[in-house]
């Protein structure tokens, strides 16, 4: 019987060690197939094979740890370790070893389960490193492959993968597959937002996740010195880009008050201060729970690109992510439900802003999530913060609900 402050130090101690393997001076910086990266899914091998689970790692780099059951039935939970580029310590990494939490206490108090139970950390989550998001879970899940990407630095996604995994497939006692898909999915992860804490809730039941697409614009005018061009006389590139994400954003507030509209990249190009803006790349992101919502923005967005008149200037989008809103299992939810009440904490049925892996393994296996509080609802930010009590109490309630269904 391993005592609660013991399992509480166990987790604190995994966690800092694995903030500390990333770059911590501006936040969290774990792209996936970084060294960073390889450092964490790595650590969090080795934690599993000090308390004896099966470590079993595939072609995308997605590592699983087993605790092996009586039957070959399959529990399983998990989350991500990639990070957004400064990114916080709780998104992603809280549920990983959360999980991993949750299976130690588990074996140690329950011995072997009925079911198999497995805690997998994905390999990429966020998309911040290749314009492509979910690409473990989509491996996993969906057997699913990246074409051809390269980063920002021209390195390509297949050489990053294959230098990155052999590693962690090189690591001792560890199996190279993919494995089985499970019976169920539940994901722990914080909330990104701020309604737990607004409703003072200890605990979010998630019953679904927004739609979510993205796209790359690119703005082609033409260079010219900022001194001698007469403002009649200009091809800006950037001017044409402001107008477009200032008329975006006056539809977005028109359409619905729960769409967001964010433009988190923009690029200028040559980008000189005296120089008239040639080139503007910008990404969008645009989420919304009803899907022909977001059919009308993407309609705002190919009218902004026939209003630009000027045959100097030329507008492209490409839309390179679209996920329909998804629904989770209302038999996993409703009995999260009634173990968060029989465990006595506060809890709220809420629908997802932010993307997850869960998305992706809801198209497999009946998925659910469990969220815990941001406070400040600030996330995707080296302040992201969530206190221990509740981190505590969703480790609780995901141990209870795994329990339930493995054991
Ligand atoms: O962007 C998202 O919604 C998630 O945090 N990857
Ligand atoms: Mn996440
Ligand atoms: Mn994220
Ligand atoms: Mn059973």
């Amino acid at each position: 019987m391993i005592r609660a402050t013991s399992t509480w130090l166990t987790f604190k101690r995994r966690f800092q060690q694995i903030c500390q393997l990333s770059d911590d001076t501006i936040g969290q910086n774990r792209l996936v197939y970084s060294p960073n990266w390889i450092a964490a899914q790595s650590a969090l091998i080795h934690f599993g094979q000090q308390i004896g689970l099966t470590t079993i790692v595939d072609n995308y780099g997605n590592v699983y740890l087993d605790l092996p059951g009586k039957d070959n039935q399959v529990i399983a939970t998990g989350s991500h370790m990639d990070t957004v580029i400064n990114g916080g310590r709780y998104d992603g990494l809280y549920g990983v070893l959360g999980g991993l939490q949750a299976l130690h206490e588990l074996k140690e108090r329950f011995g072997t389960p009925q079911h198999t139970l497995r805690l997998i950390s994905f390999s990429e989550e966020e998309g911040s490193r290749f314009k492509t998001t979910f690409s473990g879970s989509k491996y996993y899940a969906l057997q699913q492959t990246v074409p051809n990407l390269t980063d920002s630095d021209g390195v390509s996604f297949e050489h990053a993968r294959r230098t990155a995994v052999s590693q962690l497939q090189a690591l001792k006692n560890t199996i190279v597959k993919r494995p089985v898909i499970p019976a169920s999915f539940t994901e722990l992860h914080i909330e990104q937002g701020p309604r737990l804490v607004t409703s003072q809730d200890q605990i979010g039941l998630v019953s679904g996740i927004v739609g979510q697409r993205r796209f790359t614009v690119t703005v082609k005018g033409q260079s010219n010195h900022a001194g001698t061009t007469p403002m009649n006389n200009r091809h800006d590139a950037l001017q044409t880009a402001v107008n477009m994400i200032t008329r975006l954003e006056r539809i977005a507030h028109q359409l619905s008050d729960s769409l967001t509209f964010t433009v988190g990249q923009l690029t200028v190009s040559p980008n000189a201060s005296n120089v008239i803006p040639g080139t503007v790349c910008l990404t969008i992101d645009v989420r919304h729970a009803d899907d022909s919502v977001l059919n009308q923005f993407e309609q705002s967005i190919n009218e902004c690109l026939n209003r630009v008149t000027d045959p100097l200037i030329k507008v492209t989008a490409n839309r390179y992510v679209r996920d329909l809103p998804a629904a989770f299992d209302t038999t996993l939810l409703s009995q999260n439900e009634q173990i968060a009440r029989r465990l006595g904490l506060s809890a709220r049925v809420m629908v997802s802003g932010a993307g997850h892996d869960s998305y992706v393994m809801n198209q497999v296996s009946p998925t659910t999530m469990i969220f815990v509080p941001s406070e400040g609802g600030i996330s995707h930010a080296p302040n992201e913060l969530t206190h221990p009590a509740d981190l505590k109490a969703g480790i609780k309630l995901l141990m209870a609900s795994l329990h339930a269904q493995a054991y």
